[in-house]
């Protein structure tokens, strides 16, 4: 979607050049931070990072939701191709980066038939992220009704055992390192639009003894991927929480 800007929009997004994210270290944040790093890392894309106070609900004011009208991180603005572009949904702004920044298809693949697979476990994901959030939110409350919770808890071990059965190549009889690709797979944008949530499991009160004898493809891809520079680089607090990078807050114009 093409940006106008509303009058409050800070002056350092209005002005500035190229890509810019506006986010927060959370879960959804977390997987475009990371494929921002891998961008770097291969190919030296630069991105300003724009910091948003979620407690002061600064992405509720009219200027954020010129950009996304549901007032949520991550949101991405792109001017590379002429007149800024907004994108909303952490998967779409996962598939436009792959899309539009990433020339050597590093993340993401050339043959349809893997091209598709990744859309698919993208997609799976993107739905899977929602049932993960709100799981969260049921596991964690007290006062939570036990149907609520068990329904939760219980959809979420199904979400696990697809993924586990996928890696494990329980059926297919080709265990698999990635979530798409041909083979054994090969990293690419739909192993990051899922790890970050994945890795938080423990939140979900999935412990790391379950992930261990219920999980143990899916743990051991969870490992795969924080081992990389650029998983570390894009979830690290100095630079993406706004508690310890205030310098990077963006807040409206005054
Ligand atoms: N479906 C959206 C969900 C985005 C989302 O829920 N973002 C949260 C942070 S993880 C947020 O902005 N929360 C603040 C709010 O809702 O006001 C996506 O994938 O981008």
């Amino acid at each position: 979607m093409e940006v106008t800007y509303h009058k409050d929009t800070p002056d350092i997004v209005r002005n500035a050049q190229g890509l810019q994210l506006f986010t927060e270290n959370t879960n959804n944040g977390k997987k475009v931070q990371i494929l921002i790093e891998e961008l770097k890392e291969a190919y030296g894309t630069e991105c300003h990072i724009r910091l948003v106070d979620l407690e002061a609900e600064e992405q509720k004011k009219d200027w954020f939701r010129v950009l996304n009208p549901g007032g949520k991180i991550p949101t991405l603005i792109d001017d590379t191709f002429g007149a800024p572009v907004s994108v909303i949904e952490s998967t779409a702004i996962l598939v436009h980066l792959q899309e539009h920044h990433d020339k050597d298809n590093l993340f993401g693949f050339t043959t349809p038939a893997e091209r598709s697979q990744m859309s698919q476990w993208l997609f799976f994901w993107h739905n899977a992220a929602s049932v993960h959030g709100h799981g969260r939110f049921f596991i964690a409350s007290p006062d939570a009704p036990p149907a609520a919770r068990d329904r939760f808890s219980d959809h979420i071990r199904r979400i696990y055992t697809v993924l586990e059965t996928h890696l494990s190549g329980k059926h297919s009889g080709t265990p698999r390192e990635y979530l798409a690709g041909k083979g054994a797979g090969r990293y690419s944008i739909a192993d990051i639009g899922a790890w970050a949530h994945l890795k938080a499991h423990k939140s979900l009160g999935i412990s790391d003894e379950e992930m261990k004898s219920k999980f143990s493809s899916l743990a051991a891809w969870i490992d795969k991927i924080s081992a990389r520079p650029a998983v570390q680089k894009g979830i690290d607090g100095n630079k993406y929480d706004s508690s310890l990078n205030v310098g990077a807050l963006v807040a409206a114009e005054k």
